[in-house]
């Protein structure tokens, strides 16, 4: 097991994230492997930590000052064991090999639990969409695309959004892909409802995840309904997590962005969510001004010297960390620990970080990994490809009963592979575990390729 660590170690040196990833993963199949002596034999841990292709690109484009700009573009595709890559582009300055690598080789195994037939694939670039004009992110879009296009198809690739790209972006890389191939095919999920798009495919992370915790909590017989809760993030899926916990009844005190954090005693309700639907969709400014407007809420400011985010440092039953990875760290799980939490439900991919995870264990703080609880995304864009195929738009009641299926089945299999090999209750051994032998299965199935 250590042999297969060191191995990406020296072959993918200082990739932090990835070896995080695959870490996580390699611990928590060790009983499965110990079982059958057949996939050792067969490598799949070699090949399953291998990308089937990675492409690495230029992406130059002119800004509105006539200057030439050039960032770098992404696209892993990681595993196309169980369907063709599915997976999103994350446009972020932070974005680099290894992020993306983790992001990749996490959504295979997230895609395997949803059930459905998706490979898993990540990309992106290290463009910033921040301060940008719609019309530099149309002209970034267009040149990511003049390159992208050719590697990926309704049946060989599919991205989505991720962080910084949106409806937006994913209508100008859409835009740019059908004029190069002069065909209308479902080539991207998260497309607007009125070319392609699927209902409820914005809410899907958000939503999923709350049903997903709604689920967790049930199982100690309890309920959203009255729960304080921590929200990070203020994108997409902080959003639609908000809006999910408070139809079931609970009610959020904190948002935040990358600049700092917002908390509010009385609860951000639904008049406060639109405003910051307005404030960070249509404006796309700064998660601060919500103080200007609800003056009882207070504002702090990052602070990367404090080792620690006071966001998690609130009373509260349960938090959705809905930002971005390792924003949770020990001293921040134990900040959540002290002050009473019960559940800490994953939005984002990997907000974790190892030592906060084991703190949450060690606390018996029920805690979902995003593998699994941030499946609803991409199960829906599943639905969204298969709505595309069949030319036929599905409502939204249609939509969201199949994705309450998918993340109670979820659910279910986490907590049944976790028990079968020996960590009841241990939802991130289960998903690990179920989605690992999915993939894994079809691979040998599928003989050496
Ligand atoms: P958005 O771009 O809509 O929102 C991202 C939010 O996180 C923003 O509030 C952003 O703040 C904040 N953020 C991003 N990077 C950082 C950082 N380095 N430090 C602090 N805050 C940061 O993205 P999404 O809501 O789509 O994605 C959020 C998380 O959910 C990511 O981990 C993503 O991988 C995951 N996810 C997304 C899915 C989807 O369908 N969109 C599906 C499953 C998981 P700021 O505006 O200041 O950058
Ligand atoms: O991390 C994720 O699951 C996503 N960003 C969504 C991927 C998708 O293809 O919908």
């Amino acid at each position: 097991m250590t042999d297969i660590l060191k191995l990406i170690e020296t072959k993918d040196p200082g990739e932090k994230e990835f070896h995080q990833a695959v870490k996580e993963v390699v611990e928590s199949v060790k009983p499965v492997l110990d079982r059958n002596p057949e996939y050792r034999k067969m490598a799949v841990l070699e090949r399953i930590t291998e990308p089937e292709r990675v492409i690495l690109f230029r992406v130059p484009w002119v800004d509105d000052q006539g200057d030439v700009r050039v960032n770098r573009g992404f696209r892993i595709q990681m595993s196309s064991a169980i369907g063709p890559y599915k997976g999103g582009l994350r446009f972020h300055p932070s974005v680099n090999l290894s992020i993306l690598k983790f992001l990749a080789f996490e959504q295979v195994f997230k895609n395997a639990l949803t059930t459905l037939s998706m490979g898993g694939a990540k990309g992106g670039s290290d463009f910033d969409p921040k301060g940008k004009s719609d019309n530099e992110v149309m002209r970034f879009c267009q040149s990511f695309m003049a390159e992208l296009f050719r590697h990926i198809g309704a049946d060989t690739d599919v991205p989505a959004g991720d962080i910084g790209v949106g409806a937006r972006e994913i209508g100008y890389l859409f835009g740019m892909y059908k004029k190069l191939r002069n065909e209308f095919t479902g080539v991207l999920t998260g497309k607007s409802l009125g070319w392609g798009g699927s209902l409820i495919r914005p809410e899907a992370t958000g939503y999923g995840c709350v049903y997903f915790a709604a689920e967790m909590l049930n199982t100690r017989n309890t309920s959203l309904e009255g729960k304080t809760c921590l929200v990070s993030g203020s994108g997409n899926v902080a959003q639609y997590t908000v809006e999910k916990i408070l139809q079931l009844g609970g009610k959020v005190v904190t948002l935040s962005d990358s600049s700092g954090y917002i908390y509010d005693a009385a609860g951000i309700d639904r008049d406060k969510l639109d405003y910051v639907k307005r404030l960070k969709n249509i404006r796309r400014a700064r998660i601060m001004e919500y103080v200007d407007k609800y003056s009882e809420a207070v504002y702090t400011e990052a602070d990367s010297t404090l080792g620690c985010n006071p966001l998690w440092d609130h009373r509260a039953d349960c938090a959705f960390p809905c930002a971005t990875q390792n924003e949770i760290n020990r001293k921040d799980a134990e900040n959540l620990v002290r002050q009473g939490i019960s559940l800490v439900c994953e939005g984002a991919n990997m907000p974790c970080t190892p030592e906060a995870v084991d703190v949450l264990l060690d606390n018996k703080v029920l805690y979902a990994p995003g593998k699994a609880a941030n499946a609803g995304g991409v199960a829906v864009s599943g639905l969204e490809m298969a709505q595309n195929s069949m030319r036929l738009n599905w409502p939204r009641e249609e939509v969201d009963n199949r994705l309450k299926i998918i993340m109670r089945s979820i659910h279910r299999t986490c907590l049944d592979a976790a028990a079968e090999f020996g960590t009841p209750g241990n939802y991130l051994a289960g998903a690990n575990i179920a989605g690992f032998v999915k993939v894994v299965n079809a691979m040998l199935d599928q003989g050496l390729v």
